[in-house]
This record gives structure tokens, C-alpha cells and sequence, in this order.
């Protein structure tokens, strides 16, 4: 009778250890496996657009800090149709990780804003450095957030902002002074976007495992002709590629 109850204990605790196991491997694989990455590709399939010269003789140091001619730069295509400055980014993603505690960085250099196209987040500093020995007026246009307008003399060599609020769309940053001047921006409550490099090419890593609308935009197509489309992200890489067409004549 004794022996019996022993027995019975035993298997009850071993039943129990191997149950707290299978909750503590569960638990494992829900906190830890569960992130990837979204790379791919974007292209023009068509023939780009002759590129526009900038003409930047009204201000006489904006034209000698460049030795050749200077383009606009709203569409950068290579020979192969790849896309550079396209903004790829997922919509709609909790996230509660914070804001990076580096600023992002736009400078005006030769009159023309460096970066061309970029990302940040909602919160995260802004600077703005003014590497020219010349006045620039920075005004920004965004939906959500207030604009801010201000006057950069050559003396005043940075200067601090920030967007409070995530943005719907990429908005641009112009130069009051140099009509030429822009710069577009995708202010976002999440750290998942990316610019494409000179190849056409874009990786977001440490996605969280989900379905995500992800987006497409690039200056010349605008908001409403970006490209929408869904993705399943899960552990390791997840490959999607966008292809911009030339639009169709009514
Ligand atoms: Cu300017």
C-alpha cells in the first residue's frame, strides 16, 4: 500500500518537471527566434527620364563649389533599371524599443542636402549642419508635425530639431533661399526602413515575426504611385522586390 503511494508520488513529480520544461522551451522559442530580415531589390522598368541640370549661378558660391554640372537628383537610376534613394518601410508595426540616441544627420553641402532621401524616427534629434560658406533658409513640410522655418547664416554651422510625431508619407525639407533645395524625409514610429544604395538594394533587419504592409516610395512617383504590398516576416531573411512602371497615357 505504501509502495504503491510512493510510486504514484514519484510519477506525479517527474510528470510535473516535464511539463515546467516544456513551458520554459516554449517561452524560449516565443522571446528569442522569432525576428528576421526583409532584403530585396528596387527597379524602373523603362527608360528613365532625361535628368534635369541644376542651375546655381544665382549664387555664386553654390556654383564654384562644384566643378562639373550638377543634376537633380529625384531619379537615380543605373543602366540596369536598379533604383538608388528609394524608401522602402513597413506600416503599421508596434514597437516600444525607444528612439536611437544618435541624431539623424542632414547637412548642406554645394547647396544640395546630404543626405538626399533618408529615414528617422519620431523623437529622434535632428542635426543640421551647414557646410557652406553661404546663407540657407531650412523649412521643413511636413502633415502631422508643426514646420519649422528658420535662417542658417555661413557663421551658424549646426543647428538642432526634431519631429515629435511619426508621418504618414516622406515629406520634404527645402531651402527657402536656393529653389532647388530638397530633401525628402520618412519620419517613423518604428526603426524598420531603409534607402536603397546605388544598387537598387535594401535589407531591415530585427523584424519582428509578423504580416506587415510594407511600402515602396520613390520621389518621382510620389505617394500615390508608391507601391504597397504584404510580407510575412519570420526567423532568417525574407526577400521582396519592387518594380516601379513607367505610367500608363490616358
Ligand atoms: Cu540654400
Amino acid at each position: 500500500m505504501f509502495f504503491g503511494n510512493f510510486k504514484y508520488i514519484i510519477k506525479y513529480i517527474y510528470g510535473d518537471i516535464m511539463t515546467f520544461r516544456f513551458f520554459i522551451a516554449l517561452f524560449a522559442l516565443l522571446t528569442f527566434v522569432e525576428a528576421g530580415t526583409l532584403k530585396g531589390h528596387v527597379k524602373y522598368d523603362g527608360k528613365a527620364p532625361k535628368p534635369k541640370r541644376l542651375r546655381m549661378d544665382a549664387d555664386p558660391v553654390c556654383g564654384s563649389s562644384h566643378s562639373g554640372p550638377v543634376y537633380s537628383e529625384n531619379f537615380k537610376m543605373a543602366k540596369n533599371g536598379s533604383m538608388a534613394e528609394a524608401l522602402v518601410y513597413l506600416k503599421n508595426v508596434r514597437y516600444s524599443g525607444g528612439v536611437p540616441s544618435e541624431p539623424a544627420v542632414l547637412d548642406q553641402k554645394g547647396c544640395i542636402y546630404v543626405p538626399h532621401v533618408f529615414g528617422m524616427m519620431a523623437g529622434q534629434e535632428l542635426l543640421i549642419k551647414n557646410s557652406d560658406a553661404t546663407l540657407h533658409n531650412i523649412h521643413s513640410m511636413p502633415k502631422v508635425n508643426k514646420e519649422f522655418n528658420f535662417a542658417m547664416p555661413k557663421v551658424v554651422k549646426k543647428k538642432k530639431s526634431t519631429f515629435a510625431k511619426s508621418e504618414p508619407d516622406p515629406f520634404y525639407i527645402k531651402c527657402d533661399v536656393h529653389p532647388w533645395m530638397k530633401t525628402w524625409v520618412l519620419v517613423s514610429d518604428h526603426p524598420y526602413y531603409a534607402v536603397t544604395d546605388t544598387d537598387g538594394n535594401f535589407s531591415i533587419d530585427n523584424i519582428p515575426a509578423g504580416t506587415y504592409e510594407v511600402v515602396c516610395w520613390q520621389e518621382k512617383f510620389g505617394s500615390k504611385r508608391a507601391i504597397t504590398s504584404t510580407v510575412t516576416i519570420g526567423d532568417g531573411e525574407t526577400t521582396k522586390d519592387f518594380v516601379f512602371s513607367r505610367p500608363k497615357k490616358k
